[in-house]
């Protein structure tokens, strides 16, 4: 059992890494490189982390579950919808705007988030706000169960759903993830595999194996894995940064964002597991202070941990 101050501060940092690796990620964005340097340079600066619609969505999943910890689906598309009408330039995908323009005309969700591309979005973009699920869910199968509700509100394509359930559960293995012992890659993969019931998926997830296995480099590891704005190219390589740097944060983050791609999704992904499992506390002050909405971050994270579990 973790202590409540503890679990509050791994919340928070769930939250904040969130906003982090997006914010840190947003200038290199569909770089098919990022040069370490650039990133160096970037990551000393003390300009504001200005974070986009990985942020904004999160936040707006996270103060939904705080309400009565479950997932009320029409709510919740319409709560997304809102966020995306009062700030429709943060950079959402062309297909999220649509379906959220439809739900603000008063078209169902469901119907919404079929109607967009052939059978619906296979975008990362339900992946990389997933993560708050976590907080509420009893088991990894709990949260990815919570993440495909909270997916199929705006990404009805199956790629789409199994990328959120796979980061859900990701992120509730890491945010109960035992501090006082290396995080056990194998066996974190091992409790991944039956929650994504998809043979391409669990492809994925033994590559991720073989990657771990002969220390590939974020080049490598984008090349095998994808680092593009799909779920299935791009969850797993969030994934992999976490397991392959995830014990130092600053070089999980810049692992993440050095892959290049969609580079602030992917690093808002690694970075929601990296701060689940270390906590606020121990990420690189230089950027939480730079983060745009650091105080609402942790005004959300109090409101949170204090929502129902699994009821
Ligand atoms: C811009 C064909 C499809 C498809 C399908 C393509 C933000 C489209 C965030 C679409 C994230 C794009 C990202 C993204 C999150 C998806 N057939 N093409 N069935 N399904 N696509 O629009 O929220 O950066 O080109 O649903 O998933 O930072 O526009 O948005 O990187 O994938 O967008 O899918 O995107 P969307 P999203
Ligand atoms: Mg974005
Ligand atoms: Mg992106």
């Amino acid at each position: 059992m973790i202590p409540s101050s503890t679990f509050h501060d791994r919340v928070h940092g769930l939250l904040a890494g969130t906003a982090v690796g997006d914010g840190l990620g947003a200038p290199f964005e569909g770089r098919p490189v990022v040069p370490a340097t650039a990133l160096t340079q970037w990551s000393f600066s003390t300009q504001r982390l200005d974070h986009t619609d990985d942020t904004v969505m999160t936040l707006v999943l996270a103060e939904h579950l705080s309400h009565q910890g479950v997932i009320n689906q029409a709510v919740l598309a319409s709560d997304f919808a809102v966020a995306w009408h009062h700030e429709p330039l943060r950079g959402y995908g062309a297909g999220a705007a649509q379906v959220l323009a439809s739900v603000l005309g008063g078209v169902s969700w469901r119907e919404a988030a079929v109607s967009v591309f052939s059978g619906g979005s296979w975008g990362n973009g339900a992946a990389m706000r997933v993560a708050p699920v976590a907080a509420v869910s009893r088991s990894p199968l709990e949260a990815a169960h919570l993440g495909r509700l909270s997916a199929e509100v705006t990404h009805a394509h199956e790629h789409g759903l199994h990328g959120a359930a796979l980061q859900a559960a990701a992120a509730h293995l890491a945010l109960h993830s035992d501090l006082s012992a290396p995080l056990d890659a194998a066996a974190f993969l091992d409790r991944l595999h039956p929650v994504v019931p998809s043979r391409i998926w669990h492809e994925k997830l033994l590559e991720i194996r073989a990657l771990l296995a002969r220390q590939a480099d974020a080049e490598e590891a984008a090349a095998v894995l994808g680092n593009d704005i799909s779920a299935l190219g791009s969850v797993p390589l969030a994934v992999f940064a976490f397991l392959a740097r995830g014990e130092t944060p600053e070089a999980a983050f810049r692992f993440a964002i050095g892959g290049g791609g969609d580079t602030d999704t992917i690093a808002a992904m690694t970075g929601a597991l990296v701060g689940a499992r270390h906590g606020h506390s121990e990420l690189p002050v230089s950027w939480t202070t730079r983060m745009e909405a650091a105080e609402q971050i942790k005004e959300i994270a109090t409101r949170l941990v204090a929502a129902p579990v699994g009821t």
